[in-house]
């Protein structure tokens, strides 16, 4: 029997999602059919709303990969979770292939394999798909058990539906995908959801000197509240920028990361690494098509450019890093600035699309 539950539909690529009942498919084998507590409005999910994400997704779709609740019911063959468990939605991790069975690899191979799966939903005669997969902007969703992880019940969901993405992503591009070391120099570009838990995770690493850049002065207080040695914004530095920030790292940074989700940021945060040994990492997901200009040189000098996805983590450390929020070694309360209703998802992202407050949540 299908599940009634309502969701956020993304019918096409430009216009608003409409909040409409669903009927969703039960747990077929292996999946797992969980009641939504938080879900967090990540800016992928707004590039994929606007059409310029260089990710495949299907319209119609109900996106949201970010999200925490309780487990309802499994289908066959679902060895790890039970009705009643705690879970984070997280990328995949089968455990089998080359990427699960590599020392660091954090990019399943079933990664992608879920974004064109046949329709999950129907609403009024319409096949609907779940984006990455998930499909979190609802009430209920039905996702493979690899893309879940079962975690302490005594964490609140709000702040765990954020370990979904977007502060482990921060978090674990500097911890884990650039091993920010301690004592080191750090500059990040972009300093929204994702670029203020870099600035935790550099702080975590141990990072003297962390510098937050971002065209929006608002961020600042926040940036310095949770680490942040230093605050830059481009629209005063001007063309200076890169020069600038040279000379508060006495020649270029230890560490860069790019996450504004722009070209022309990856390109200053390469810049801006020191020549010798500089490691840009980057975050954002530019739009599609777009390429950045790397002087060989530039590596030839030294330097190296990596990206990572989701900060490298797996979701089977996702435990570790609910014990680590619980222990108050890093803050995501202060980071999220609206709870919202399903109903009020546009205005969320409209909030997002004017650079207003850091993180929305939605919560059920
Ligand atoms: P956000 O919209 O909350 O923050 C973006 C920030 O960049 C804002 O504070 C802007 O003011 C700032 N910004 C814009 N232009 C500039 C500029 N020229 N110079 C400096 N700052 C600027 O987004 P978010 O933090 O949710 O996401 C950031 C990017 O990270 C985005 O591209 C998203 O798609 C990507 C992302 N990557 C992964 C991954 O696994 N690699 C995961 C999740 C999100
Ligand atoms: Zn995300």
């Amino acid at each position: 029997m299908p599940i009634r539950t309502t969701a956020a539909i993304a019918f096409e690529p430009g216009k608003p999602m409409v909040v409409e009942e669903v009927d969703l498919d039960p747990p077929g084998e292996g999946e797992v059919l969980v009641q939504t507590g938080a879900a967090g409005l990540c800016h992928t999910d707004l590039d994929v709303l606007d059409g310029s994400s260089p990710i495949p997704i299907t319209f119609p779709v109900v996106l949201g990969h970010e999200g925490a609740g309780v487990v309802l019911e499994v289908g066959a063959g679902v060895r790890n979770l039970k009705p009643g468990d705690h879970v984070i939605a997280f990328g995949p991790e089968c455990g089998l292939c080359g990427s699960c069975r590599h020392p660091t690899g954090n990019f399943c191979d079933s990664t992608f394999s879920g974004v064109v799966v046949d329709p999950t939903m129907t609403s009024g005669g319409r096949a609907i798909r779940a984006g990455y997969a998930i499909g979190t902007f609802a009430k209920h969703f039905v996702t493979d058990q690899i893309r879940l992880v079962g975690v302490r019940k005594d964490a609140p969901f709000d702040e765990i539906s954020y370990l979904s993405c977007g502060a482990t992503t921060g978090i674990g591009a500097a911890v884990v995908s650039a091993n920010v070391h301690s004592g080191a120099s750090v500059i990040i570009f972009g300093l929204g959801g994702i670029g203020l838990n870099i600035i935790q995770g550099a702080r975590m690493a141990g990072a003297t000197t962390i510098i937050g850049v971002d065209i929006n002065p608002a961020k600042a207080a926040i940036a310095r509240r949770l680490g942040a040695t230093a605050f830059v914004n481009p629209l005063v530095a001007g063309d200076g920028l890169v020069g600038l920030l040279n000379e508060m790292t006495h020649g270029g940074a230890d560490f860069t990361f790019e996450a504004a989700g722009r070209i022309s940021t990856m390109q200053q945060a390469l810049a801006a690494a020191r020549i010798g040994w500089g490691v840009c990492t980057i975050v954002g997901v530019a739009p599609a098509g777009e390429t950045i200009d790397v002087l060989p040189f530039d590596l030839i000098m030294g330097r190296k450019l990596q990206g990572t996805t989701l900060g490298g983590f797996r979701g089977s450390q996702l435990p570790e890093l609910v014990d680590w929020l619980m222990e108050g070694r890093f803050d995501l309360k202060s980071l999220i600035t609206d709870h919202l209703p399903l109903e009020k998802i546009n205005e969320g992202y409209d909030k997002m699309r004017r650079g207003e407050g850091l993180r929305s949540v939605l919560t059920f």
